[in-house]
């Protein structure tokens, strides 16, 4: 008899993975078994910069002994390769975050006017940072004026981007001790690619501190500017409760869900979705209502800002539509799989892109522009109200669904440790001096099908609150928590070591804080930045207890996002096989190098207990550095 691999550590996954499995219905999973990676490319040994090659670095002494055509070292290679995968990653969030300012912008001049300034307590703080005054001006003068600044972090040709001051004095002087402030974010981006190019840069270490300053560029410029600009134009978020799983998709309304990561177009659906007009539409059609749902980090973000459920990160999108439940899917940007315009085929599920930037061959093209955004909306509601009389009853339906609570934005944080007046860290820091929090983990990152998927963010979680470690999630890591009914209160009551306990229960917090989106892993800098502030801890971010983990990561942006964690002095662990993992000396310079210059490094690490062991061990020799309780 064949013994049984699971696939995803999560139940109902598993189910309808089987399911499908059962019907002859691929996914990735099967497509991951079936495709194992290349041994080559996935340690960083392969150069495929310029047609000589690909030239494969390989053999016994590789690293001292193979050369490509052009006699390019294997350290030069995997430094390069790591190099492109930061700027891609960069690219990606910073893009977003490009099209959050010209809405923002737009919304200012009164050219998008289904767009308005939603929380003006943000926007005057963000002016403040920016030195933007703000005081007796109209509001919209002053989004403009926020707005044009951002777009400076994208032409600036010389000086610093706007958000490197944000950062705590002493991690801004190690950036300009090793020269990696970027000046902006197009341009660290497009000097990646060049010094990447064949026969440009072929020191590592060189190349890499360019990367991290790429990185930078994405941390402190594009993913804190979309972060920034998403609060002002769509509320800051603050705690709310929703649900999450694919027990969230209804039998009887129209499901609609909103899959891939910018939320203009998904905020503008949201708002349409409850019209008495759309209702009725729907119901013309024989639902009972319209129900949204989301996948990936759109879905974080709705459900940050207005409790939508989830039906999970990247490994659920396949899963999703195989309920047969799913009306509509739109997607925007990143993350999206190609596989779901073939699978909907077999469904009745529409695929809708939306984006100028991105297209699936067999999937519905309609365009957004902000310009005309709540028409687009109401045209999409539409079309997934008139499929809902296409559904079929084939499919996986599965009725699971946690409860979560989301929400946490660091000014929220801030807010629920001392309310309006007297918000502060203080006591996180006393907590965390204390010994009644030992650290805090960044729990961030992609699912992935080489793993049972969730099933590694599923045992950090538990293993790290158990231990006493507060942890901050975002992206899909979140998601794999909340599928599993990890993002509640009452998690901390069965899970999490006595002293977290204790301050969860003091404060009503569970002991998994969901940040938000991956943009939104930008909020985990600001809260850091104000723990150095606020004093008893390290007065900088390096030498912080704390540790960022993504256990299954996939994508280049998280490969972007660890690296500007590392340069901003976070230890950080991938899981997996390591990208670098071909050179010793660039694994060298990204753990032992980097931690001396900046107090961060990254870790490739594919064992879930030593990655816990790892980030444990971080956080006692930080709390023994800074000489606090055991
Ligand atoms: Fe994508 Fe943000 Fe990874 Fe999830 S966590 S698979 S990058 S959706 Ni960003």
């Amino acid at each position: 008899m064949d013994k049984h691999i699971m696939k995803s550590a999560n139940e109902a996954a598993e189910r309808i993975i089987e399911w499908g499995e059962a019907h002859k219905i691929e996914t990735c999973f099967e497509r991951a078994e079936k495709l194992k990676p290349c041994p080559i490319g996935e340690k960083g040994a392969c150069c495929k910069v310029c047609h000589m090659g690909p030239c494969r670095l390989v053999g016994k002494n590789a690293e001292e002994e193979a050369r490509g055509v052009c006699g390019a070292t294997l350290p030069t290679v995997a430094a390069r390769n790591l190099v492109r995968m930061i700027a891609a990653g960069t690219a990606a969030h910073s893009d977003h975050a490009r099209d959050m300012v010209l809405t923002l912008l737009a919304a200012a001049t009164g050219e998008a006017k289904d767009f308005q300034i939603t929380d003006v307590r943000k926007l005057y703080r963000v002016a403040g940072i920016l030195g933007i005054e703000f005081e007796g001006r109209p509001v919209n003068d002053v989004a403009k004026d926020v707005a044009l600044r951002f777009l400076e972090d994208y032409s600036r040709q010389k000086g610093e981007i706007n958000y490197a001051k944000r950062a705590p004095k002493k991690t801004q002087e190690r950036w300009r001790k090793w020269g990696i402030v970027p000046r902006n974010i197009d341009r660290e981006i497009a000097e990646a690619m060049h010094r990447t190019s064949v026969g440009v840069d072929h020191d590592p270490d060189h190349l890499l501190l360019h990367g991290l300053k790429t990185a930078i560029a994405d941390g402190w410029g594009g993913s804190m500017i979309s972060t920034d600009i998403t609060d002002i134009l769509f509320g800051t978020p603050r705690p709310v409760k929703a649900e999450a799983s694919f027990g969230i998709f209804k039998e009887d309304e129209v499901n609609l869900v909103v899959h891939g990561h910018e939320p203009s177009l998904a905020e503008m659906i949201v708002d349409v979705a409850s019209e008495p007009e759309m209702i009725a539409y729907a119901k013309s059609k024989g639902a009972k209502g319209i129900n949204l749902g989301g996948m990936c980090c759109t879905a974080n973000e709705v459900l940050m800002r207005h409790g939508i459920p989830t039906a999970g990160g990247f490994t659920n999108q396949e899963l999703g539509i195989m309920t047969g439940l799913v009306d509509a899917l739109t997607v925007d940007v990143q993350c999206i799989m190609p596989a779901i315009a073939e699978l909907s085929k077999k469904f009745h599920t529409k695929i809708i892109t939306t984006s100028e930037k991105a297209k699936i061959p067999s999937a519905v093209h309609i365009e957004y522009d902000e310009h005309r955004a709540r028409e687009i909306a109401r045209e999409i509601v539409k079309l997934a109200c008139d499929n809902y009389q296409n559904r079929k009853t084939e499919g996986s339906h599965i009725t699971d669904k946690f409860p979560v609570v989301a929400g946490f934005s660091h000014e929220y944080i801030e807010y629920m440790q001392g309310g309006r007046w007297r918000a502060s860290f203080r006591p996180l820091n006393d907590a965390i001096m204390a010994g009644r929090i030992r650290g805090v983990v960044g729990l961030a990152g992609c699912d992935n099908p080489r793993v049972p998927s969730t099933g590694i963010h599923k045992y950090l979680a538990t293993e790290l609150i158990k231990n006493d470690v507060l942890i901050v999630s975002t992206g899909c890591g979140s998601a794999a928590c909340g599928t599993a009914g990890y993002l509640t209160p009452e998690m901390a009551l069965e899970h999490a070591g006595p002293g977290l306990r204790e301050v969860c229960e003091a404060i009503g917090i569970p002991p998994i804080l969901h940040l938000g989106a991956c943009v939104d892993n930008s909020r985990i800098l600001t809260i850091l930045s104000a723990m150095a502030e606020e004093g008893g801890l390290s007065d900088e971010i390096g030498g912080m207890p704390g540790v960022g983990i993504a256990p299954e990561w996939m994508s280049e942006k998280a490969i972007a996002i660890g690296c500007y964690f590392a340069a901003s002095g976070v230890p950080v662990i991938f899981g997996g096989e390591s990208p670098v993992g071909s050179s010793e000396e660039v694994t060298r310079i990204m753990t032992e190098v980097w931690y001396e210059r900046f107090k961060g490094a990254m870790h490739f690490e594919p064992d879930p207990e030593k990655m816990l062991a790892l980030a444990l061990d971080y956080i006692d020799k930080a709390r023994e550095a800074l000489k606090l309780k055991k």
